[in-house]
């Protein structure tokens, strides 16, 4: 009785509201009933018809290899505020109430993360050709309902999901998040949070930035003091700590549950002191230097004449390659501005034909390294610089693709998630130019930046996080959401029509992320540029 009348003087309400803004109220559309998703899929239409709707005895069917795995996770995902046991079963028998996952070899291969889902009062559907594209289908499947699905507690709410046809697949091959564990060190706990966080916008690379001046935070068997003298300590009085081999393989496989790739970086020449501080023998001079806990960079490097600084390149990357999986490493090459010109190029033609090649792996590097000639065929450049060029950025970023490379685009002023949001922002950096809002990191294309790099030579986009600010993942989730979503949109959505990005159409979604984040129990900024409901 009470909750009709409520309901009848809200409808009143509408009414009045719509009648002073001097229209009726829109009729209920497909358009209306959109769902809310980031990043948006390539194509999204509305059906006629009723909602999909999930039940007490609603279950997830599963079929083909590695399916079941897809409907586990998904299952998880959906079970605690349901309050549904939303039971895994083999199989194609799926009903009206059921979601079913379905991995349907259809000779398109060359898409792997492609994916379509179909809801309706019929049923809810989830396809792809590879378990992959399952994995991805199954983050947009989480954003057909209502944010609130995600939440840790049961509530009481009816758990449905609109009419919707959806056939999607990524733009670009890497869509990167990256974590600086070296200003401070993350837990391998933080590390799989940060994980799970960074899944929901299928993003599928984790760069881990493993070593700088303040810490080294891998186990090196043929180095121990690296962890043990330079693992100890971080930026200012933080404790470090670092990851042993068994840690590292942790989180490769955990990642990899959640079809991502963890991408190591070695940064090297300079950002170098925590190796430099473990041993003495490898400084030009023979002294180690004091262990560092500053935040300024750029004053370290190697000793570019010494045959022993190869042998302990050599003898890092080879450990390094052999505990990783994936197709990449990254061999940093950033800000080395106290190594002399000359003996950087010579250091990183050296290293990246020698040591690296040895490795088997395909190398990645800032675009600085971009200054070597004779980059091995294939190597992939990291662009930092800004949106508009600086001085030399250009040329060094066309030297990897005139080698056969293709490039990831993290330019710092949009998509370097630890710069301040604003003036008031409790930490982070500005040296970006300034603060950069969740409208500045989604008004950007990688298509736009350097003169000659086009769609083709793009391998895609990344959002590193620094962590000089920063001390635990409450900060990081804090600095990386929603900013994290206007880079993984630009990263995985088709390009924009006509050049020209839609703000208004994302803003509304940002806000049912930070709905959903909010629901996950993970910290976001409350960006007043979007319209929150
Ligand atoms: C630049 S640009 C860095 C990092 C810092 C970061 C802080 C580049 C590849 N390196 O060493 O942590 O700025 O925002």
């Amino acid at each position: 009785m009470r909750s009709t009348r409520l309901l009848a003087i809200g409808c009143t309400l509408a009414a009045i509201t719509a009648l002073l803004a001097g229209c009726t109220a829109a009729p209920a559309s497909p358009e209306n009933a959109m769902p809310r998703i980031v990043p948006q899929p390539a194509t999204v239409s509305a059906q006629d018809g009723g909602r999909f709707e999930l039940t007490s005895s609603s279950r997830i069917v599963a079929s083909g290899d590695g399916g079941r795995a897809v409907a586990e996770f998904l299952g998880e995902r959906l079970r605690t505020a349901t309050g549904y046991e939303l039971a895994v079963s083999d199989g194609t028998d799926a009903g009206a109430h059921d979601i079913s996952l379905a991995i349907t070899p259809d000779g398109t291969s060359a898409e792997p993360e492609a994916y379509g889902i179909r809801s309706s009062t019929e049923g809810m559907q989830l396809t792809a050709a590879t378990a992959e594209g399952l994995f991805r289908g199954a983050q947009t499947v989480r954003q057909l309902f209502d944010p609130t699905i995600e939440g840790q507690v049961p509530v009481q709410q009816d758990w449905t999901a609109p009419a919707v046809t959806i056939a999607d697949h990524p733009r670009f091959a890497y869509r990167g998040a990256g974590l600086d564990v070296a200003r401070h060190f993350f837990s391998v706990a933080d590390v799989k949070r940060y994980i799970d966080d960074i899944a929901l916008l299928k993003i599928n690379f984790l760069h881990l930035h493993l070593t700088d001046d303040q810490g080294w935070r891998i186990q090196i068997d043929a180095w121990p003091k690296l962890t043990e003298i330079g693992g100890t300590g971080a930026v200012g009085l933080a404790s470090g700590g670092f990851y042993t081999k068994a840690d590292y393989a942790e989180i490769v496989a955990y990642a990899a549950s959640r079809f991502i790739t963890i991408v190591p970086e070695i940064d090297l020449p300079g950002h170098t002191n925590a190796a430099l501080a473990s041993y003495p023998e490898l400084n030009c001079d023979g002294v180690a230097p004091a262990p560092y806990t500053g935040i300024e960079v750029g004053f370290s490097s190697l000793c570019i004449d010494k045959d022993v600084t190869y042998t302990f390149v050599s003898d890092v990357l080879r450990e390094l390659a052999a505990m990783t999986p994936g197709p990449y490493l990254h061999l940093g090459g950033d800000e080395s501005l106290s190594t002399p010109p000359a003996d950087f190029e010579r250091f990183i033609q050296r290293v990246t034909t020698d040591a690296a090649a040895q490795t088997g792996k395909t190398i990645i590097g800032w675009h600085e390294m971009g200054k070597a000639t004779g980059l091995p065929a294939g190597t992939i450049g990291q662009y930092w610089s800004f949106v508009q060029p600086q001085e030399g950025a250009e040329d060094e970023t066309r030297t990897f693709v005139n080698g056969g490379g293709k490039i990831i685009y993290s330019p710092a002023d949009v998509a370097y998630l630890d710069m301040i949001y604003d003036d008031d922002t409790r930490f982070g950096l500005s040296w970006a130019n300034g603060p950069t809002s969740v409208h500045e990191a989604y008004m950007w294309d990688p298509t736009e930046i350097v003169d000659g790099i086009g769609e083709k030579d793009i391998l895609g986009v990344e959002a590193p996080i620094w962590t000089e600010t920063l001390t635990n993942m409450d900060d990081v989730e804090y600095m990386a959401f929603p900013r994290l979503g206007s880079i993984a949109e630009i990263a995985w959505s088709p390009a924009p029509k006509d050049g020209k990005r839609d703000w208004d159409a994302f803003a509304p979604r940002a806000v049912a992320l930070c709905n959903r984040l909010a629901a996950l129990g993970v910290g976001f900024y409350h960006a007043p540029e979007l319209p929150w409901d």
